[in-house]
């Protein structure tokens, strides 16, 4: 599959919280971060999204029930686990949208507050290439609202990861049912 001019690649919530030894870890979050890294030097348009939470948000819940507004505490604004991964090579001019600032709001899509349509409307990109966090959640909600702003939607499959087995794999097919196209990170050029 070839990467043209509009096309851009969206990487989602690549944060330390989502990876091993963090707050909320996706098993096997890390291992997004190589075909990222190796796929991202093909786009023109790169933008990433970040988990920002303030503490009092309704996402968390002590004991966590790990789903819907019942998530161990992650992701917590200007702290650690809220980092990129330090390996992902974020370029310094790339955008990074923001998304769950709002305590009474959880916002799983990285297209929730508007900037990141109006940027990829801007560039006139056609088409989006999605990766990254938690394929059962944030990379779910946004590309489906990717397919809603109109754009093409294309999942890296190999550069997602869910946070559990079962919700990953339906999350997958009712991606590929809405008209998302599945690809290999291996596959692009
Ligand atoms: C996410 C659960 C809670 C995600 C964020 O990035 O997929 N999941 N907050
Ligand atoms: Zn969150």
């Amino acid at each position: 599959m070839h990467v043209t001019p509009e096309d851009a690649l969206i990487v989602v919530d690549v944060q330390n919280d989502f990876c091993p030894g963090g707050a909320l870890p996706v098993p096997g979050g890390d291992r997004v971060v190589r075909p990222i890294n190796r796929i991202m030097g093909l786009f023109d348009i790169l933008a990433f999204t970040r988990d920002w939470h303030p503490a009092d948000h309704c996402s968390f819940a002590d004991p966590p029930a790990y789903r819907d507004r019942s998530w161990p505490m992650h992701c917590l604004q200007d702290s650690p686990g809220a980092e990129f991964h330090g390996a992902l090579r974020v370029p310094l001019d790339a955008p990074v949208i923001s998304k769950d600032t709002d305590p009474d709001q959880e916002e799983y899509s990285g297209f929730a507050t508007g900037e990141l349509t109006a940027y990829l409307r801007k560039r006139s990109v056609k088409r989006i290439f999605i990766a990254g966090l938690a394929t059962d959640y944030c990379v779910k909600a946004t590309a489906l609202d990717g397919l809603a702003a109109g754009f093409t939607v294309v999942l890296v499959k190999d550069a997602c990861r869910g946070v559990s087995e079962g919700t990953t794999q339906a999350a997958l097919m009712e991606l590929e049912s809405a008209g998302v196209a599945l690809c290999a990170s291996g596959e692009l050029a």
